[in-house]
């Protein structure tokens, strides 16, 4: 660090954090308002949260001197200065102004209508949560596994990069998982928990989960962070009765906000990050309407278009490492979607991959037609999941089959695909009330030991399933379809 661009800052002790790792050493985050700035910096020195200290600062190398701490006032004066320090450093950011400008936007009227209504919500949310990103509270940020969780993720980290370029110096805390499942577990909450120990600060330690959780599974890991950390939780999801999670104060769902589910999770987290940071990621928000197959998805937005294809495959592998060479972080996904040449390949491999395989399952599937035009597919998937082991979730790949029998032609289509424990089912739209499959699922949870549970929408739903049974309620199924005159 060189002596003549060095400036001396005062600043507050905001957080302190002793890890073994750092062979003794400690990090501790400084808050000033003059210039707005939080510094992340590691010693040996031992001192108290909320000291104020002064210490040498080179703009240009934007480092901090760690010889060069001295104490200059005490931890309760710090203390009562604090509050003012961080809101003043806030405001640099002018997240009322990025607010104002999103009011203005009307490119999508439809999508724009409930944003305006979240608006407010979206405001005091990433006020808390660039609150604690700033003081240098540790945060875990858990997205999806598909290509609307991952497209949140990379617009969050776009906003931090932005924010962390102005207003931060030093390493932040922060760690990205990426989280397969719909439930925010008390597995994921005390891995969580061990990434928060060692820590003492301002504020509480953050979670933020994007496109998954709303679900009644994840109420024991809610109780249980009660105290411990606060989540910032992002989802679009379906609230069924008794979940915990949406009585959190930083709980944004845009069903809840005059929405729908058709508001991606995705699109949701982009838009928080741009409140926060004034960045836009069109072209990634559109991504996560198509790749969460959303009523407002534009497919004749080809770059988006690509977005989503190369992230819902990535996101889908059983064992990525065979075509990454590092974990799928949104840093790895914002470098690999800028990189144009790769970027082409693995959408042509990705694209190619699912042709083969839904040609694949119309070729060993089961075709049930009827007068009608209507027919149903059922395929078992296990023979797909062979050939191309690790890619294409079934879940994914019954809507891909569907698509794919809608689109040559037909009249209407019931695509079943059965994957070991797993029904996944897809009707197509203009059939899917008369049909109202998830009272014919109720009836087979009566009807049949074998049936664990189910549900989902009228068009797109699954059933879970003890897989010695799967011929059973498979039986089951198609009786009552043909029943209704389909197939038969
Ligand atoms: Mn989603």
């Amino acid at each position: 660090m060189s002596e003549k661009d060095t400036i001396h800052i005062e600043g507050i002790i905001s957080a302190i954090a002793e890890s073994q790792g750092r062979g003794g050493r400690i990090k501790y985050t400084i808050i000033s308002s003059n210039p707005p700035l939080s510094i992340s910096i590691e010693t040996e020195e031992k001192m108290q949260l909320y000291s104020i200290i002064r210490l040498s600062y080179s703009p240009s190398s934007r480092e901090a001197s760690s010889k060069s701490l001295e104490k200059i006032g005490s931890p309760e004066k710090g203390k009562a200065e604090f509050n003012s320090a961080i809101k003043s450093l806030i405001g640099h950011l002018s997240i009322e102004k990025n607010l104002e400008a999103m009011k203005l936007e009307k490119s999508r009227p439809d999508l724009d209508r409930i944003t305006d209504s979240m608006l407010s919500k979206l405001g005091s949310s990433g006020e808390e949560f660039i609150e604690a990103y700033l003081a240098g509270a540790p945060i875990v940020v858990r997205f999806h596994n598909d290509g609307d969780g991952s497209t949140g993720a990379i617009g969050l980290y776009n906003a931090l990069q932005k924010i962390g370029e102005e207003y931060a110096a030093g390493d932040r805390s922060i760690r990205w998982t990426m989280h397969k499942g719909v439930t925010y577990d008390m597995d994921a909450f005390y891995n969580d928990s061990i990434y928060f120990s060692n820590y003492a600060g301002a504020f509480l330690p953050h979670v933020c989960i994007i496109d998954f959780g709303t679900t009644i599974d994840s109420n024991p890991a809610v109780k249980a962070s009660s105290g411990k950390c606060s989540i910032t939780w992002l989802d679009h999801h379906p609230i069924p009765e008794g979940f915990l999670g949406k009585e959190l104060e930083n709980y944004i769902n845009p069903i809840n906000y005059s929405g729908s589910a058709d508001y991606t999770g995705g699109y949701l987290a982009c838009t928080f990050a741009e409140a926060i940071s004034g960045v836009k990621s069109d072209n990634i928000k559109e991504a996560s309407l198509i790749s969460d197959v959303s009523k407002y998805a534009d497919l004749n937005n080809k770059e988006a278009l690509k977005y989503a294809t190369v992230l819902d495959f990535l996101t889908g592998l059983k064992d990525y490492t065979r075509y990454l060479d590092g974990p799928i972080t949104p840093k790895y996904l914002t470098k690999l979607l800028s990189d144009s040449e790769k970027l082409n390949s693995i959408y042509s491999y990705a694209n190619d991959i699912m042709a083969d395989s839904v040609e694949m399952g119309l070729k060993y599937g089961k075709e049930y037609a009827s007068d009608s035009g209507v027919s149903i597919n059922v395929v078992d998937f296990s023979k797909i999941a062979d050939k191309y082991s690790g890619y294409v979730l079934p879940g994914r790949y019954s809507s891909r089959l569907q698509s794919h029998i809608e689109k040559s032609g037909s009249k209407g289509s019931i695509t079943i695909v059965t994957f070991n424990n797993y029904i996944s089912i897809r009707i197509s739209k203009h059939i899917a009330e008369g049909i109202d499959i998830l009272n014919i699922i109720e009836k087979l949870k009566n009807e049949s030991e074998f049936v664990e549970s189910g549900g989902g929408h009228k068009e797109a739903c699954s059933i879970k399933i003890y897989s010695e049974g799967r011929k059973e309620v498979l039986n089951l199924l198609l009786k009552e379809l043909h029943a209704k005159g389909i197939g038969k």
